[in-house]
């Protein structure tokens, strides 16, 4: 049975505000460039390309305490997150074309509000080759791009743990974590501690990707919103070369689409976030059409044997 979706509305955040490398700020218009606007039309999708918001400029200043940009991070995931909020309230499915993935901040905290208002049950897959858990004690950049999932669930500065009113926006259980593969020291203790559910590499190795996305997916039901973070260095840099911080041993193109087609499958994805595309470093946009393939595949389009 052909599945319907609800409308979709794109929301672009050119910034590299998080970030350890300029161009991620690029990364909206390369993914309109690759098509991903008339791949979801040709979906049959709803669409509307809000266009871009607006933000503080990259001021490329080192870390203070521990934060690079900390103002500016503050900035760009306010607006970031009454986009998302204002999308949701309107019934449609907000797709935040980033930028980098300090923005999962905004976005996730404005679904983990919607989700508290309407009652529904929330889960995160985050799809990534980092954990993006440091804090400011134990980053070794200073990069807040490298510490949305602590902020979420209630580790560091106030400013970004309180943004959508109370602390934590998240509860570490909701989260599920995919494609890990590079977790520094300090970072390894808190994902222990905060007891992240991680499918990490080595996981998906000894089990498939297919258990791992049955074991992340378990429990998502009709009352479950899930919401996916797609941070492009999940993917294996051979075939995803245009991120700032690749990371060898990712999923290859067949084990990535089985991800995307597995969320598709249940039906419950309300919210998406593509982060971390640098057309700066990528081949000819090659990661961007990739990005854009593996989005078509999160809308039902490699499900049509199955149909
Ligand atoms: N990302 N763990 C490293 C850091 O600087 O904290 C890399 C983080 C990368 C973050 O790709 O979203
Ligand atoms: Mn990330
Ligand atoms: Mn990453
Ligand atoms: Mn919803």
């Amino acid at each position: 049975m052909a599945r319907t979706y609800p409308p979709v509305s794109l929301l672009g955040a050119p910034t590299d505000i998080g970030a350890g490398h300029r161009g991620a700020g690029l990364g909206p218009e390369a993914l309109r460039i690759a098509g991903l606007p008339e791949a979801l039309l040709a979906r049959g999708i709803d669409l509307v390309d809000r266009g871009n918001l607006d933000g503080p400029r990259n001021p490329w200043q080192p870390p203070n305490d521990g934060y690079r940009h900390l103002k500016e991070v503050v900035d760009w995931n306010r607006v970031v997150m009454e986009a998302v909020a204002s999308e949701l309230a309107a019934g449609r499915m907000p797709i935040l074309l980033g930028g980098d993935h300090c923005l999962g901040i905004g976005s996730i905290t404005a679904v983990a509000n919607h989700c508290r208002r309407t009652g529904k049950k929330l889960r995160v897959i985050w799809l990534d080759a980092h954990a993006d858990f440091n804090t400011h004690n134990v980053t070794p950049s200073g990069n807040i791009h490298g510490m949305p999932v602590a902020c979420l669930c209630g580790l560091g500065p106030k400013e970004l743990t309180n943004i959508g009113g109370s602390a934590p926006a998240l509860q570490a259980g909701e989260i599920r974590q995919i494609g890990i593969r590079s977790v520094d020291e300090g970072e390894k203790r808190l994902v222990k501690e905060h007891g992240l559910d991680v499918y990490d590499m080595r996981y998906i190795d000894e089990v498939g990707m297919k258990r791992a996305m049955e074991a992340a997916l378990d429990g998502v039901d009709a009352d479950t919103h899930v919401h996916v973070s797609f941070d492009v260095d999940f993917l294996d840099p051979s075939i995803a070369p245009g991120v700032g911080t690749t990371v060898p041993g990712g999923p290859n193109y067949r084990e990535a689409q089985l991800v995307m087609e597995m969320i598709a499958d249940t039906g419950r994805m309300g919210s998406l976030d593509i982060v971390e595309l640098n057309p700066l470093l990528d081949a000819r946009n090659a990661t961007a059409q990739l990005a854009v393939d593996l989005v078509e595949s999160l809308f039902g389009k490699s499900t049509l044997m199955r149909d």
